[in-house]
C-alpha cells in the first residue's frame, strides 16, 4: 500500500531532477546561514554554485557527529529559534547530546514520511496504532505518532515500559499495528503469553514497524511467528529527521529511502570514496528539504549498501540493505544509543575507582542488559562490603542519570580486568540477534 504513490513510484529521471534542484537550494542555504558549513566549504575550496549534477556531491565536504557536538546545542541550526517548533536530542559521544530542531514545515514533512512508513505496513485510518516507542527527546515516539495521526489511525501513545499494562491495553483496545523496537516486540509477546494471553487469538495485531536498533532475518521470523504479524524494518536517525528516512515495503527486500527528501551515498569509511552499488560501506545522507537543521553529507557511521535493481512493489526510490553494523563503538541497548565514552566519563569522575572497566551486554529473555564492571582502587577495596555496595549504588545512579537506562554495576578487585597491549577491549557484546 502506498501513502503517496505519485512520489514513491516517481519516474527516476524526474526524481533526480527534483533532487538536483533541492540539492542546489540546500547547499546555497547552509552556506549562507550556517557558519560551520561556510567554513568547511571555504576550507575545501568548494563553491556551492559549482554543483551542476548529482554526482558533484562528491566534491562537498563531509559532516560528522563531532561537528554536531562542537555546535552544541543550536549552532548548526539554519533558522532562528523563533522558527523552531520542536527540539529532539540523542546521545552524543560525551556528556553532550546531539540536538536537532524542526520548523513547522519540517514536522509536516516528517509526518508525511512517517505516514509513508506506516502505510508500507498496511496502516489505514481503520487501524489502532500501539506506539510503544519512547516519547520524549527520542524521535521514535513522536515520529510514529504524527505519521499515524496523518493517516487518521487511532494512536495509543503508550510509550515504553510497564509491559503488563501494555499487554492488557493491546488486547482490550484491539491494537492492530505495533510500533516499537524489535527486541521489545518479542518481550511483549513473551509477557503476553506469561499473562495467559494467546497473541494469535487474543490480539488483533496485523503488522509491526520495528527499528531503532539492529535486528536480523531470524529475529524477524521469530516476531512474525510469535505475534502472527507482518514485521517490517524501519530506519532513521535523529540527525537526518528521526524515523522516516527509510522503510521496507511488504516485499521485505531492502528499505526504500525517501529520496525526494534525502540523498543517500555509500562510502568506503577508510578512504571516503563512493562505493559501487551493492558494496557495503558507511551510509552518508544529505537532507534536501530540512529547514531547521539541514545536514550535508553526514557520515552516519551505519554500515549498509544500496541494493541494485528494482523492487516488485514499483517504488522507484533506492533501497538500502538492513543496517549490519557501525563503524564506531556505539551500542544500542533497549533502543537507546550508548557510547562507552559516556560511561567512561562518569567513572573517571569517581575517586574510588580505577580507569579500568568492562561493559558486558547481554540479551536476557529478549531484553538487553548492561553490566558495568569496574576496578576499585587498592585503598578502597579493603573496605567493608557495605561501603562497596554504597559505592556500586552511587556509580549506578550516576550512569543511569546520564544514559536513561538501568544498568548493573559490579565492582571488581584491583588488576582483575584484562589489560590490553593494543586497543583496550572495553565491550563484550554477547547478544546474538
Ligand atoms: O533510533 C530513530 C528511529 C526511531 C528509527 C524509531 C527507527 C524507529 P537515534 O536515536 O538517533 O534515532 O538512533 C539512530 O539507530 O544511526 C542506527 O545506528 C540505529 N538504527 C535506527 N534504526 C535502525 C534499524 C532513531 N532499523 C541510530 N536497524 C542509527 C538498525 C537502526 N539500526
Amino acid at each position: 500500500m502506498y501513502w503517496n504513490r505519485a512520489i514513491e513510484c516517481m519516474d527516476r529521471d524526474r526524481l533526480e531532477e527534483l533532487q538536483l534542484k533541492r540539492l542546489k537550494e540546500v547547499l546555497a542555504r547552509v552556506y549562507e546561514k550556517v557558519p560551520l558549513y561556510r567554513r568547511k566549504f571555504d576550507a575545501a575550496g568548494f563553491d556551492p554554485r559549482s554543483v551542476n549534477a548529482l554526482d558533484d556531491i562528491k566534491n562537498v565536504p563531509f559532516s560528522t557527529k563531532e561537528d554536531m557536538r562542537e555546535s552544541y546545542p543550536f549552532d548548526m541550526f539554519a533558522v532562528s529559534l523563533k522558527e523552531v517548533v520542536r527540539i529532539h536530542a540523542s546521545s552524543g559521544t560525551t556528556g553532550k547530546s546531539t540536538v536537532v530542531g524542526y520548523t513547522r514545515n519540517d514536522i509536516a514533512v516528517w509526518a508525511e514520511l512517517m505516514a509513508r512508513t506506516l502505510a508500507n505496513a498496511g496502516t489505514t485510518s481503520d487501524d489502532v496504532v500501539h506506539n510503544a516507542y519512547g516519547y520524549g527527546l527520542f524521535t521514535g515516539g513522536l515520529g510514529v505518532h504524527y505519521g499515524a495521526e496523518k493517516i487518521g489511525a487511532s494512536v495509543i501513545p503508550i510509550s515504553g515500559g510497564n509491559t503488563r499494562r501494555q499487554v492488557q491495553i493491546m488486547a482490550d483496545f484491539g491494537s492492530t499495528i505495533l510500533a516499537c523496537t524489535p527486541s521489545y516486540s518479542l518481550f511483549l509477546g513473551e509477557s503476553a503469553i506469561e499473562a495467559g494471553y494467546n497473541p494469535s487469538k487474543d490480539f488483533k495485531l496485523k503488522a509491526g514497524v520495528f527499528g531503532a536498533e539492529p535486528w536480523s532475518e531470524s529475529m524477524r521470523k521469530e516476531i512474525e511467528e510469535k505475534l502472527n504479524i507482518l514485521a517490517i524494518d524501519i530506519y532513521g536517525l535523529s540527525e537526518v529527521i528521526g524515523p522516516g528516512v527509510a522503510a521496507e515495503c511488504k516485499e521485505k527486500n531492502g528499505l526504500h529511502v525517501n529520496e525526494d527528501h534525502f540523498l543517500i551515498e555509500v562510502i568506503d569509511p577508510e578512504t571516503g570514496e563512493n562505493a559501487p552499488p551493492g558494496t557495503l560501506g558507511e551510509i552518508v545522507f544529505t537532507s534536501l528539504t530540512k529547514e531547521a537543521i539541514p545536514i550535508i553529507r553526514y557520515r552516519t557511521r551505519d554500515i549498509s549498501s544500496i541494493i541494485p535493481g528494482s523492487c516488485p512493489c514499483e517504488r522507484t526510490h533506492a533501497r538500502m540493505a538492513r543496517v549490519s553494523g557501525r563503524t564506531d563503538d556505539m551500542l544500542i541497548i533497549r533502543g537507546i544509543n550508548v557510547f562507552p565514552s559516556q560511561i567512561e566519563s562518569v567513572l573517571l569522575e569517581i575517586e574510588e575507582t580505577e580507569p579500568h572497566y568492562l561493559l558486558v551486554v547481554e540479551r536476557k529473555g529478549h531484553l538487553d542488559t548492561l553490566e558495568v564492571q569496574v576496578e576499585v582502587d587498592e585503598k578502597h577495596f579493603s573496605d567493608e562490603v557495605r561501603s562497596l555496595e554504597a559505592l556500586e549504588n552511587k556509580i549506578r545512579r550516576e550512569i543511569e542519570s546520564i544514559l536513561q537506562i538501568s544498568v548493573d554495576v559490579k565492582l571488581v578487585e584491583p588488576k582483575t580486568i584484562q589489560r590490553s597491549e593494543g586497543k583496550a577491549k572495553r565491550v563484550v557484546d554477547k547478544r546474538q540477534i
